[in-house]
C-alpha cells in the first residue's frame, strides 16, 4: 500500500447491516472489508500504541440523523427511520470498530432538513470535513467500501473524484438496496472514471 492511500468506510452501521434498512450483501461486505484491511496492512510495522495502522488511514463515514429527519417516512421522505443519533442502529459494526478513531470518524445527515448521501462533507468531532482531513494527510488515492452502493457509496466516491482524488471502489466490499441498482451504479461510476477493484 502506497503512503498516499487511505480507505473510506461508508455507513457500515447496524441499521444498514441487520436493522431497519438491512442491505443485500451486507454481511459479506463487512467480512470482505476486514479481509481487505488485513491483507493490505499485513506485514506493515505500522501499528501505533492503540493498534491503529498509520500507513493505511481508515476513515469512517456515519449517517447520523436526528429522530425527525426529513428522509424518514413520517416526514414524507423515502426511508424508514434509520441511523438515529445515539442508537445501536447508527453504530459502526463491532468488527470494524477497532479500526475507528474519533478524528477519522465523519458524521453526515445531522441537519434535520437536509438529505446528505455524500460523506465527502461529513464532519468529525473537531468540525473538520472528510475532504479536509484527506488533503491535510496528503492522500491522493482513496479506496471506498461500505453501504449503500446506489446512495452513499456512489455519492461519496463521485465527490472524491471531483475533488481530484484517485478513487477505487472495492466491489466485493459493498452492500446495496437493490441488485439492479447496484449494477447500474457500478457501471455509472466506472464510466465516470472511478476504478472498480
Ligand atoms: C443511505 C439511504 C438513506 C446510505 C443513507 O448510506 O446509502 N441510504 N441514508
Ligand atoms: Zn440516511
Amino acid at each position: 500500500m502506497k503512503k498516499d492511500s487511505a480507505l473510506v468506510v461508508v455507513d457500515m452501521l447496524y441499521d444498514f447491516i441487520d436493522g431497519s434498512m438491512a442491505c443485500l450483501n451486507a454481511d459479506n461486505a463487512v467480512a470482505a472489508s476486514l479481509q481487505w484491511i488485513d491483507r493490505e496492512t499485513a506485514g506493515a510495522a505500522d501499528l501505533d500504541e492503540s493498534g491503529i495502522h498509520s500507513t493505511l488511514p481508515i476513515l469512517f463515514v456515519c449517517d447520523h440523523h436526528p429522530a425527525d429527519h426529513c428522509s424518514f417516512a413520517a416526514q414524507g421522505g423515502p426511508w424508514p427511520p434509520h441511523c438515529v443519533q445515539d442508537t445501536h442502529g447508527g453504530a459502526i459494526h463491532e468488527a470494524l470498530l477497532p479500526h475507528a478513531r474519533e478524528e477519522f470518524t465523519f458524521y453526515k445527515g445531522e441537519n434535520q432538513a437536509l438529505e446528505q448521501y455524500s460523506g465527502f462533507e461529513g464532519v468529525n468531532a473537531a468540525g473538520q470535513t472528510l475532504g479536509e482531513v484527506l488533503a491535510l494527510m496528503d492522500i491522493r488515492t482513496v479506496y471506498v467500501c461500505g453501504i449503500a452502493t446506489e446512495y452513499c457509496v456512489r455519492n461519496t466516491a463521485e465527490d472524491l473524484l471531483k475533488a481530484g482524488f484517485r478513487v477505487t471502489v472495492l466491489k466485493d466490499c459493498i452492500a446495496y438496496v437493490d441488485r439492479n441498482g447496484h449494477e447500474e451504479a457500478l457501471a455509472a461510476m466506472k464510466a465516470e472514471g472511478i476504478r472498480l477493484a
